[in-house]
């Protein structure tokens, strides 16, 4: 989604006054002014992931969606800096795709559990004693294993990515519930890896029952690094910018959205008709980004993404082999 920051200021203070005093809301929009004022005089870009709080996402991203949407989109501007609102990995993905350009991360210590659960060595090790399996990893991957497998997938084409491959067996890392959903969909045998999303883990099948019987006629909709004994009975299950565009078009009345919970927040700011009922999960990572650090990380330019120029190269040919699958 492309913002137009000045006509979301309204939409911002609304979110905050039902949270914060008057005072914390000046704070907060002085902030984002500052960093709009630092964006001009640098030409920087701001890219929001859709799990940003809403005065990141709506204050000051000029672009907001998944992780690989807001990579193409640096790929496509002038800006000499790119500020990447999102995790490590994330921010490494956009400086594959982006070599010349200088990309920061607000804080680069926003890992994931995904991307941390694969060690190179590992991977290596495996490739050792499997030959001729090909190696399909989840854009959730560092940089290093990007570089390491032959095609990368995202949860919206991972079924595409798997079926594009002549062989019948294939690893699929690391998130091995997104694999289980994905065996669903395709006759290929998939090997996972024991990685999880340390946030959609904690959702449970007792939660949507429960939510079902406090809130009858809720729309239960699913991510798919969520357990398939959820997936299973959720009516909805897809990558964030998939969920954005299906509550787009279905304007579901009450919805229980098993993701990240600024995900929620940022669409009930759009449709404010919508009830979001029942807990979401926030991610520690995520929310490491804040107006605060962002204001630093555009001050300072800092923490500038390196990544060595021939891992650059190969993790640019898997993520190449994905674009020409799409
Ligand atoms: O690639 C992304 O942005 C991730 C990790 C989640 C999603 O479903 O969009
Ligand atoms: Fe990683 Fe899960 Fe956080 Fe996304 S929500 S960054 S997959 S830990």
């Amino acid at each position: 989604m492309i913002h137009n920051i000045e006509q979301n200021i309204e939409k911002i203070k609304n979110l905050l006054s039902t949270y914060l005093t008057p005072d914390e809301i000046k704070n907060r929009l002085e902030l984002i002014e500052k960093i709009n004022q630092l964006k001009k005089e640098k030409n920087a870009v701001i890219l929001g992931h859709n799990y940003m709080t809403p005065d990141v996402f709506y204050g000051v991203s000029d672009f907001t969606g998944d992780s690989l949407y807001l990579s193409e989109q640096a790929a496509k501007t002038n800006a000499d800096i790119i500020i990447f609102n999102g995790v490590y990995f994330m921010a490494e993905t956009a400086k594959i795709l982006n070599p010349e350009k200088k990309v920061l991360i607000a804080d680069e210590t926003a890992g994931c559990s995904l991307s941390e659960s694969v060690k190179p060595e590992q991977l290596k090790k495996f490739r050792r004693e499997n030959p001729g399996i090909p190696v399909i990893s989840y854009i959730n991957s560092s940089a290093e294993v990007k570089a390491l497998s032959d095609i990368i997938c995202t949860s919206a084409n991972a079924v595409k990515v798997i079926n594009s491959v002549k062989e019948d067996t294939v690893l699929f890392l690391p998130d091995s519930y997104l694999a289980a959903n994905v065996q669903k969909e395709t006759s290929k045998k998939i090997i996972t890896w024991n990685g999880k999303c340390m946030v959609h883990e904690l959702f449970t099948p007792f939660d949507i029952e429960l939510s079902k019987k406090t809130f009858p006629g809720v729309h239960i909709i699913a991510h798919p690094e969520c357990n398939p004994e959820i997936t299973k009975i959720a009516d909805f299950t897809g990558s964030t910018s998939q969920i954005q565009k299906y509550v787009e078009q279905k304007r579901p009345d009450k919805i229980f959205l098993l993701t990240e919970c600024s995900m929620g927040e940022n669409i009930k700011a759009r449709f404010p008709e919508i009830q979001f009922v029942s807990t979401c999960q926030m991610c520690p990572h995520m929310k490491k980004i804040n107006l605060d650090m962002i204001y630093h990380s555009i001050t300072n330019e800092k923490f500038e993404i390196n990544v060595e120029p021939e891992i650059i190269e190969k993790a640019r040919i898997s993520l190449n082999r994905m674009f020409e699958i799409n």
